[in-house]
């Protein structure tokens, strides 16, 4: 395909909830959208950074800059682009892997909808639907999080993961396995949070059958989690540390995690999750699908990487009314803890003009 046109679309969407992680509280998304349009037709992308870079590195006010200054145009200077071309062009940029992310799903959405392919089956689905679990959260008391866990309970959500820190961990994790029992699926998010220091405390969590505690320790410390891993018998599982196939086989080996949450834009794209996905297969570890609180353009592309094989356990992957009293595509709606994966072509799904207006504060468009 030759590229023609770029539009990057930055949106403001409220959450129907403030969202308070280790790191800092949220009441609102930011999210940047890529359109192209081809010489075979258009497609959409969604960049995951968020607006501050404290969850990874990026953040969305640079991923736009280095979108328009550096990625963009690399692909108009290229005879023809594809899907699969996408990463070898931009190979001399390093990092910024949730920018690159979102223009090669872009790209890919493009190419899937002029030959008439979903993402799922080009990425190799399985299943026509998925499980759905739901992070909720650092709440203001036990109490407010015990109403919380209830509502998701009630809505059908098949696995509830706590956002934890240092001090709101092991009280927590007792009331709501207290709360609602043995057969809840229950694991935790530490966010970085942790050091050697207060690893302790996540020692006192191994008692509560969780399914996993993800991210305890810094994106670069491969060796606490190693340490950690040694001393529970609850799985640790890695998501800000895994940033290709290759960190993840690394990571694997060193011992670090026996589970990996797969985030396409963490890794710089599909395919790398894809990649991902496939060498901790060939390792024995099992993966599941991460959630950046995406509206319905990422959510969708999102479940149809959960369908491939080696996904076993519920994603992040949560309704659209989770987050947004609005999405701006069709909302996914819940039916008994599962989503429904998209068959049409490309991601499957558009946004709604009047929404999409309505929620934009600002809109650039490149030329080739
Ligand atoms: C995680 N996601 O797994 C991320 C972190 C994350 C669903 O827990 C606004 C505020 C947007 C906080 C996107 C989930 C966010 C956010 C993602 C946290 O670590
Ligand atoms: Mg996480």
């Amino acid at each position: 395909m030759k590229l023609k046109t770029v539009e990057l679309r930055r949106i403001a969407l409220p959450l129907v909830r403030p969202f308070r992680t280790s790191f800092g509280v949220q009441t609102r998304r930011d999210v940047l959208l890529i359109h192209v349009v081809t010489d075979e037709g258009e497609g959409w992308g969604e960049c995951v950074a968020l607006t501050d870079p404290f969850y990874s590195s990026e953040y969305v006010e640079g991923a736009h800059a280095i979108l328009r200054d550096y990625l963009i145009p690399r692909l108009f200077a290229a005879p023809e682009v594809t899907a699969t071309s996408v990463a070898p062009l931009l190979g001399d940029v390093l990092g910024h892997r949730m920018a690159k992310a979102a223009i090669e799903t872009a790209i890919l959405d493009a190419e899937l909808r002029a030959h008439d392919i979903s993402f799922a089956s080009y990425l190799g689905a399985v299943r026509t639907e998925v499980e759905c679990g739901v992070s909720v959260g650092i709440a203001a008391s036990i109490d407010q999080l015990l109403e919380e866990v209830a509502s998701y309970v009630k809505e059908g959500y098949l696995r509830i993961k706590l956002k934890i820190e240092p001090g709101w961990d092991v009280e927590p994790v007792r009331a709501v396995r207290e709360s609602f029992g043995p057969d809840l699926r229950l694991q935790v998010d530490a966010n970085s949070a942790y050091d050697a220091a207060t690893s302790v405390q996540l020692e006192a969590l191994d008692e509560f059958s969780l399914l996993l505690i993800e991210q305890p320790f810094a994106e670069d410390d491969l060796h606490q989690h190693t340490v950690l891993s040694q001393r529970i018998r609850t799985a640790v599982c890695l998501d800000e540390s895994i940033t290709s196939a290759r960190v993840a086989a690394d990571a694997i080996r060193r011992g670090a995690c026996s589970v990996i949450n797969v985030k396409a834009g963490r890794m710089g794209g599909y395919l790398e999750a894809v990649r991902v996905h496939d060498v901790c297969d060939a390792l024995g570890i099992p993966v599941w699908c991460g959630g950046m609180l995406e509206t319905g353009i990422g959510r969708a592309a999102n479940v149809a990487l959960a369908a491939l094989p080696n996904f076993r356990y519920p994603g992040d992957t949560s309704a659209s009314d989770r987050y947004y009293e609005e999405d701006i595509t069709e909302p996914f709606v819940l039916r008994d803890g599962k989503l429904p994966v998209p068959t049409g072509p490309g991601m499957g799904v558009q946004p709604r003009p009047d929404v999409l207006q309505a929620l934009t504060t600002s809109v650039e468009t490149i030329q080739s």
